[in-house]
């Protein structure tokens, strides 16, 4: 019997579900990472508990924000269980964050607690205590740290802490298309209605049916990786094979022995980039999942011929957690390369004009939805926030797309000037923002080009002051000094004008069409 008290019909708290998953022989292994540790349900279930008792024993205020900015690594999955364990909410950040990034982030959301790499420790804690954080720890990728250390000294008991399921269980900051970025609030109820839904639809097997085995390659500061990945394997008792860094040679090596895949499309298109990749190969497998980008039909069709298997592409957002999936099970229908599949149960999506009228079948549009992992709102802006529902309570993706007489959507565009790269999203608004600051800048605007690794990259083109010469490398180095090296455009150009239409816009899709071929 677990130690942990068990979950109530009354307390929401998604931990308490997992927790409540975890299979019957809490010996057997839970996670085996790719450098050879293994961790047990139990040692999930201890390492949770001893973190949640340190984030209690720090009597906070309820709500508080644990901010977590640090690499990969199971401790920082069990920092996440933790934190929801405790009933407090979890803020990650992607490490490619640097000093404004995080200054704004720490600003905005005022964590009472910061944990970060012990490299970073200096610069962050300055960020934090200046914003009125109380607790900063460091947690490293091997296993120590300030969190880990103290946490040694906690309980291996721990009462699941009460939550309802609309308290926060998570913020996570998506780009901001103009100036700040938005903290999209997540609760307990988003995330768990999820997970389960999800369980069903994919069809993961628990323990009792044999099991399900997850390589889980994505980074874990944003929701496909930390959500839809861990969430599917932990609420199904199913093990994971855990890489802290995607790498496509250790990765094939590990689908030997796997069930289940979930990658953005640029990791599929590595892996196809690896001789190695056959039938035989991926022959454990029984589902390879994609999303968080759109994946080419080339990447959909080269998979179908080199492994027999049919990516199950899905769709969702920060805000909405899954929307959309491609069937799993045959009798619900195909998986249909280029689209996103029909709405998930409970996932009421509509496609509508301008004017806010669904379009009919086949007609293109802006993607609405509602439904039960929909947010609860962006953090500190709720006119914000207004602005992104409907009257009837809908919330507008920024999507662009169609849907078909079966009900599959198919998405074509973004009304939000919004590029994604390697299943990153950088809003070329703040790029262009840094790029416009520099001496000798009188305007630029960024384009997402295609690009066969990453789907999608950013291209700057600047405008030079009168007299004044630029040079293209020097913006890059100076753009890589300042700001998440993701978000950096790959290319850079200087030139004597922009096209712009008669209202004086900058016409971005002829800049794209212009640099698309390279
Ligand atoms: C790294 N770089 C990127 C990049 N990742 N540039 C653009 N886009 C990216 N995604 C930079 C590096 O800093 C480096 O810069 C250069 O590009 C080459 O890096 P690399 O070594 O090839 O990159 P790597 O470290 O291997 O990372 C690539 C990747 C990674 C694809 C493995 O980007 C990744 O894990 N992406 C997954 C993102 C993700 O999980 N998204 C889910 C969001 S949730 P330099 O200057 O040093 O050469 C969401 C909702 C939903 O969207 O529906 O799921
Ligand atoms: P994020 O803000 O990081 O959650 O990114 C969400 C955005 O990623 C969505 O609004 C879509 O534009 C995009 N996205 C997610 N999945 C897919 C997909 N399968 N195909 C195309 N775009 C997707």
């Amino acid at each position: 019997m677990s130690r942990s008290s068990p979950r109530t019909a009354s307390n929401a708290n998604l931990f308490a579900a997992l927790l409540e998953s975890f299979p019957a022989d809490r010996s057997s292994t839970a996670i085996e990472t790719d450098s050879g540790l293994c961790y047990a349900w139990q040692d999930l279930d201890d390492a949770t508990a001893m973190v949640a008792n340190l984030l209690e024993s720090l009597d906070l205020p309820p709500g508080s924000r644990v901010a977590s900015q640090v690499e990969k690594s199971v401790e920082a999955m069990i920092l996440y269980l933790a934190t929801l364990r405790a009933g407090l909410v979890y803020l990650p950040l992607n490490t490619a964050y640097q000093q404004a990034e995080m200054a704004y982030f720490i600003g905005d959301a005022k964590p009472a607690v910061v944990v970060c790499t012990g490299a970073n420790f200096g610069w962050i804690s300055k960020l934090a205590f200046v914003s009125g954080t109380r607790y900063v720890f460091s947690l490293n990728d091997d296993r120590t740290g300030t969190l880990l250390d103290r946490a040694a000294q906690c309980r291996r008991q721990h009462a699941v802490a009460q939550c309802a399921a609309n308290d926060l269980a998570a913020i996570i900051y998506t780009s901001g298309t103009t100036g700040r970025s938005k903290g999209a609030m997540l609760s307990h109820g988003n995330l768990l209605s999820n997970a389960q839904v999800l369980q069903k639809a994919w069809g993961w097997r628990t323990p009792e049916q044999g099991g399900d085995v997850l390589v889980h390659a994505l980074p874990i500061f944003h929701v496909h990786g930390l959500f839809v990945a861990i969430h599917g394997a932990l609420l199904n008792g199913s093990k994971m094979i855990w890489l802290n860094k995607f790498a496509p040679k250790t990765t094939l090596r590990l689908l030997e022995g796997a069930t289940v895949f979930m990658g953005v499309p640029t990791l599929y298109v590595r892996l196809l980039g690896e001789a190695g990749l056959s039938r035989d190969a991926v022959r454990s497998m029984r589902l390879f999942i994609s999303g968080s980008a759109p994946l080419l039909i080339e990447t959909f069709t080269d998979w179908q011929e080199r492994t027999g298997h049919t990516i199950l592409e899905r769709y969702g957002m920060s805000e909405t957690i899954m929307l959309t999936s491609n069937p799993y099970w045959a009798a619900d229908g195909e998986r249909i390369g280029g689209t996103v599949g029909p709405a998930l149960p409970g996932v009421q999506l509509r496609v509508v004009a301008d004017d806010g009228k669904a379009v009919p079948v086949g007609e293109i549009g802006g993607i609405q939805v509602k439904g039960p992992g929909v947010f609860q709102g962006y953090w500190n802006m709720p006119e914000k926030t207004a602005e992104e529902f409907t009257p009837d309570g809908f919330f507008k993706t920024g999507d662009v797309g169609r849907l078909d007489a079966r009900g599959y959507v198919t998405i074509v565009g973004r009304s939000k000037d919004l590029i994604i790269s390697g299943g990153y999203n950088v809003y070329p608004a703040e790029i262009e923002g840094y790029i416009n600051e520099m001496p000798g800048v009188a305007e630029s605007a960024v384009v997402g080009v295609p690009d066969a690794d990453f789907g999608e990259v950013g291209v700057a083109v600047v405008i030079a002051k009168p007299g004044v010469s630029l040079a293209p490398d020097a913006i890059v180095a100076a753009l890589k000094a300042r700001i998440a090296n993701f978000k950096v455009p790959k290319r850079c150009e200087v030139v004597a004008e922009l096209p712009r239409n008669a209202m004086g816009k900058v016409q971005k899709n002829l800049l794209r069409a212009q640099y698309a071929a390279g």
